[in-house]
């Protein structure tokens, strides 16, 4: 049986939930509640030298990286790589990309100056320079949503989980964003979804 370690707090985490319950595959999650900072489950360095989280075992194959734990269950249990032209799974897996270095890079500074931080260790001027830099990240984004219901070939799929996860935080910052409306639509649609509300829903913090 497949085992997630890694908490539901965690945006990587969450990308790896949400796909396993999508997939319908059966899991063992370790440390779903746990706390930032530990992963409380006995050598854990020897599943992820990194001590960061997810990680996926899958009858003894560790997977590090919550990215590659997606596409790894996609290759398994869809037939999505085989199906797709090699052009559309570029795109799918550019927004893959684009979440993980060009979003979290401005992401991560102000989640943590607004959320998690204490409010005396706050760079306002940090945060204010972070937001209007992935304000600018999600106009692209929504520009190009506009042609298309969900990111590849217009059905839902890993990449709209791993922007999904990314979107859910983005919405829940306390932030001014701009009127993003095929952010819109396209968010209101994958919000909607069963997996979104028992893995993501609820989650902000
Ligand atoms: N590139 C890694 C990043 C993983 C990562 O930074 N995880 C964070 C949580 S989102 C972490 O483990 N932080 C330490 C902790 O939670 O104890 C991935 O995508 O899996």
């Amino acid at each position: 049986m497949i085992q997630l370690y890694g908490r539901r707090n965690s945006i990587n985490v969450q990308k790896v939930s949400w796909a396993l319950c999508e997939l319908s595959i059966e899991f063992k999650w370790h440390d779903e509640h746990g706390k930032f900072g530990t992963v409380n489950v006995e050598n854990y360095d020897k599943l992820n030298p990194q001590l960061i989280v997810p990680t996926l075992d899958h009858n003894g194959t560790i997977i590090n990286q919550s990215n590659s734990i997606v596409r790894y269950l996609y290759r398994k249990y869809t037939d999505v790589y085989e199906i797709s032209k090699a052009e559309d799974i570029a795109i799918a897996e550019q927004w893959m990309e684009f979440q993980a270095t060009d979003l979290q890079l401005n992401m991560t500074p102000i989640f943590w100056g607004l959320v998690r931080n204490p409010p005396e260790d706050r760079d306002q001027e940090l945060i204010d320079r972070n937001v209007v830099l992935l304000n600018k990240k999600f106009e692209i984004f929504d520009n190009f949503l506009s042609d298309r219901e969900y990111i590849l070939n217009n059905s839902f799929g890993m990449s709209d989980i791993i922007m999904g996860v990314a979107s859910y935080r983005y919405n829940s910052l306390p932030i001014e964003r701009p009127n993003l409306t095929n952010l819109k639509l396209w968010y209101d649609k994958i919000s909607k979804r069963d997996c979104f509300n028992k893995n993501i829903f609820g989650t902000f913090s």
